[in-house]
């Protein structure tokens, strides 16, 4: 097999003054930040179908990038030149792990038992690239919302014979999965949610969904799958509502139907801030709820307001991301590049640049946040800031060994009580910034 991406060599780290478009500039894997290397902080992943598939189409006009590998599109041919160069490419970069959708894999058949030769065939091709690589599957998924057939849906259709559909797509996915030896496997419920109500049984939607989750871990579990189950909450696009709205809304979710200990969450950052959220907290939800599972690593256009799905490049966000990540002990999963160039970036060297700033972005958000945990300053004035329940009636609120009376009480012979102590919002947003633009990346 000849080399694919013939001018661009292995990229290498050269540190924060390089001026080598090819080069990391802070992502160095062996370096070691909190006692650990980078690269075990930071297992990347890359995206099959925007990587080695997306080639720039838009509601507006066709393909700028030439995806094709020297092959015909819609070929097994294709298929396999696409995963000749998916390796070629996370080797040259240093990329550990990769996700795949079952119709990024090979070109879907007219009938199932057709595409599941296929997803057979190229499966066996991906394995032996695994095994002289050392590269892995992150997480596997079903793609159930490009066909016309999942137009309402996939879980939450109205047709039970496309509902089978979507059930034989998820356990072939799930086999694939296994096979592959991925970490997890996601639900991203593209289409589950509503055009308008008027047309929608939305309590049966959403059982019927979690009726499909249910049957998909009891399947998993029966084949050997020991990962994680992920859902990736979005709250809208295609869909006007989405089910999968934000982190919280799919916990509670899982919660009510007993899902909650087979699944997490893998939280998109362009997904949170469609939900009106920051990236920071629908991971800071996840975490608390001990469901912060996986992350599709990407940032969206706030002037835009749709689901770009850009190449990280905003290191405020990717700190706060890794402030999160190091508090809750690192991922399951790992930071799979949900991301795709632009449309005018369309050559070989843009998907190498698009990834470089990815992994640089993580990278320095990555030190920064253990600058920010080791400083200690945000962290203490956190414990400071709720020290009125560390003693006295505080203590004895959280203790659970008072009464509203004896509360009420207290209230009454105190008067007024005096002002909470001041938030400080402004003094921890400029410790950030003196961390984040000190100039120091002098992390052990
Ligand atoms: C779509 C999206 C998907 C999921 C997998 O917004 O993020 O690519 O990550 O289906
Ligand atoms: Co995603």
């Amino acid at each position: 097999m000849s080399e694919i991406f013939k001018n661009i060599p292995s990229i290498q780290y050269e540190g924060r003054d390089s001026k080598n478009p090819l080069a990391f500039k802070f992502y160095n894997a062996n370096q070691v930040i909190l006692g650990k290397p980078m690269c075990e902080h930071l297992p990347f992943a890359m995206a099959w179908w925007h990587n080695l598939c997306a080639a720039g189409t838009d509601m507006f006009g066709r393909d700028t990038a030439d995806k094709s590998f020297g092959t015909e599109k819609g070929t097994m041919e294709h298929a396999k030149a696409k995963v000749d160069a998916g390796f070629e490419f996370m080797q040259k970069l240093g990329i550990e792990y990769f996700c795949f959708h079952d119709v990024d894999l090979v070109p879907e058949a007219d009938n199932i038992n057709e595409t599941n030769k296929r997803l057979d065939e190229i499966t066996d091709y991906i394995l032996e690239k695994m095994n002289a690589t050392g590269i892995k599957c992150l997480w596997g998924t079903a793609n159930m919302f490009s066909n016309p057939r999942f137009m309402n849906g996939a879980g939450s259709t109205n047709s039970a014979d496309v509902f089978c559909f979507a059930a034989a797509q998820v356990k072939k996915a799930l086999d694939l999965t296994v096979k592959l030896g991925g970490k997890g496997y996601v639900f991203w419920g593209g289409r589950e949610g509503y055009e308008t109500l008027l047309n929608t049984d939305m309590k049966f939607e959403q059982e019927n969904i979690a009726r499909l989750m249910k049957m998909a871990v009891e399947y998993g579990r029966s084949i050997g799958f020991e990962g994680d189950f992920y859902i990736e909450p979005k709250p809208k696009e295609p869909m006007k509502h989405q089910y999968d709205f934000d982190a919280a809304t799919a916990i509670g979710f899982l919660r009510q139907y007993g899902l909650d200990k087979d699944f997490k969450m893998n939280i998109e950052a362009n997904h949170a801030t469609l939900a009106g959220h920051t990236f920071q907290h629908d991971l800071r939800v996840s975490a608390i709820n001990g469901m912060l599972g996986s992350i599709d690593a990407n940032q969206g256009d706030l002037l835009l307001g749709w689901d770009t799905d850009e190449f990280p490049s905003n290191v405020y966000d990717a700190t706060m991301c890794m402030y999160e990540v190091l508090k809750a002990g690192g991922l399951t999963g790992g930071f799979n590049f949900d991301s795709k160039t632009r449309r005018p970036s369309y050559t070989v060297e843009d998907m190498f640049h698009a990834f470089i700033l990815g992994m640089d972005t993580f990278a320095l958000g990555l030190i920064k946040a253990a600058e920010i945990i080791e400083d200690g300053r945000i962290d203490s004035f956190i414990e400071e800031r709720y020290s009125s329940f560390k003693s006295g009636i505080g203590k004895k609120i959280i203790e659970g060994k008072t009464t509203l009376s004896e509360l009420a009480k207290i209230a009454e012979d105190m008067g007024a009580p005096a002002l909470p102590s001041s938030g400080k919002q402004e003094y921890l947003q400029s410790i950030v910034n003196q961390i984040l633009f000190s100039g120091t990346v002098a992390v052990k």
